[in-house]
């Protein structure tokens, strides 16, 4: 609003003008106040693909600052809901807990067909953590060999037989051998495992502690010629890794082998993160990060080459569990998206997973495990299934793009309450004490 003062007035009239003055001063500020409350408020429709330029909450401004590489969760490249479907042509016993199959590799294709590796237990009885012993597996994983089967469509396999054995005393890995995964490099394959040594009562009841070692072949149907070497070594006393390093996940970036892993950090419950370990040759050695953990939280994390950089499904366990990351550099990764109904230990198919073409194209599917079926009527043992996601630049499916899932209501209820819980909330406590298990 433009005012001119008439200068020109004696001093006793401009006394009179008070009222008008006061009226202008505000007329101009309410006129002001007006306009900054009209661009203040979030205007409607998709997100504005500019930040608009207005004060933003610290909610929206995440949305044009943080690191999500889309403003709306439909369009966003790394986001995706998970679909499942059970396998054909993998026997279980009839659920009996004598065979279980379960931490698949990632998936391969390679003559004419798709290939995957896992952990393969056929023991006499099912896992029993106190009594295990040279013949009964503690563990799920303890007693258990590496096998591969192959598939033409991917939904139903064929079981070839054993790629890695147990070692010979005293070679780790004579306890037992397991969650695999494989790199191809310079035409050679390598799978990279957890190779169990001795610890009383076997693998998982006094923590997890088992050297990552490396077999190789010319062949993805072998034969495999073990290394007998630790590639990956647990870190000195003091440090994140020094107990546990899980799930080897090798991949080629930048010229290197990035080989990813779980280390635990200790505390109840344990506080899993991954660590990055990088070679220029497969069998070591294997240099770790010094920026480790590079990821917080996660337990059998897949990873696969995204655009410029490296992306990776975290699921089940820490803060920032359940979310996909992103890290334009395969070492600083944050979160680009949040998902639910994970696959658990996921080994997706990659096909570029070793092209370090520096413009990764993402994922569709691969295969992933159920665990602890059965465990009830005392015959725990995993199974293997697929599932479907669209983390892929080339597909775009906006039946995997939505965020709302319903689940039937059983799912919800299978997750009741505790009777410990029941108690509590009974008894009108306002303080819960819940014990970890
Ligand atoms: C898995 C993996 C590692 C653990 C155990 C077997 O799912 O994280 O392999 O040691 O559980």
């Amino acid at each position: 609003m433009a005012v001119s003062l008439p200068y020109n007035l004696p001093k006793n009239r401009l006394f009179g003008l008070i009222p008008l003055l006061v009226f202008v001063i505000i007329g101009c500020q309410s006129e002001k106040m007006s306009e900054n409350n009209q661009s203040a408020i979030f205007p409607y429709g998709n997100v504005p693909p500019d930040k608009p330029n207005m004060p933003l909450s610290e909610a929206m401004n995440r949305v044009y600052e943080g690191s999500y590489t889309s403003k709306e969760v439909e369009t966003n490249e790394l986001f995706s809901n998970f679909k499942y479907t059970p396998l054909e042509g993998l026997d279980y016993h009839d659920g009996d807990g004598t065979i279980s199959r379960r931490d698949v590799s990632k998936v391969i294709f390679a003559n004419g067909k798709y290939y995957v590796w896992y952990t393969r237990r056929e023991t006499s009885t099912p896992p029993s953590a106190k009594y295990g012993n040279d013949t009964i597996p503690s563990r799920d994983w303890d007693l258990a060999e590496i096998w591969y089967a192959t598939s033409e469509d991917g939904f139903t396999w064929e079981e070839q037989g054993v790629a890695v054995s147990r070692m010979e005393k005293p070679y780790a890995g004579w306890r037992s051998v397991s969650t695999p995964d494989i790199l191809v490099w310079k035409g050679k394959y390598y799978l990279y495992y957890q190779a169990y040594l001795y610890m009383p009562g076997g693998p998982g009841t006094q923590g997890d502690d088992c050297p990552v070692s490396v077999s190789w072949s010319d062949s993805p149907d072998g034969p495999w010629t073990p290394s007998n070497k630790i590639v990956v070594e647990n870190g000195p006393s003091g440090t994140w890794d020094q107990y546990v390093i899980h799930d080897p996940y090798p991949l080629i970036y930048q010229g290197k082998i990035h080989l990813y892993y779980k280390g635990e950090m200790g505390g109840d419950p344990r506080v899993r993160a991954q660590g990055l370990a990088i070679a220029e040759d497969p069998l070591g050695s294997f240099e770790k990060h010094p920026l480790n953990p590079v990821i917080n939280s996660g337990h059998e994390t897949a990873l696969f080459p995204f655009k410029e950089g490296v992306a990776a499904l975290v699921s089940r366990h820490g803060l920032e569990h359940n979310t996909i990351q992103y890290s334009p550099d395969g070492v600083n990764f944050q979160v680009a998206a949040i998902s639910s109904l994970f696959p658990i230990a996921p080994g997706a198919y990659v096909p570029d997973a070793f092209e370090d073409t520096g413009n990764g194209r993402g994922i569709t599917w691969g295969l992933c495990h159920f665990r602890n079926i059965g465990l009830a009527e005392g015959k725990s043992h995993s199974i293997l299934a697929r599932f479907e996601c669209d983390l892929s630049l080339d597909v775009h499916d906006p039946e995997m793009k939505q965020s709302d899932i319903f689940n039937h209501p059983d799912i919800n209820f299978q997750f009741g309450l505790s009777e410990q819980q029941r108690r509590r909330i009974d008894a009108n406590q306002p303080v819960a004490t819940i014990q970890q298990e």
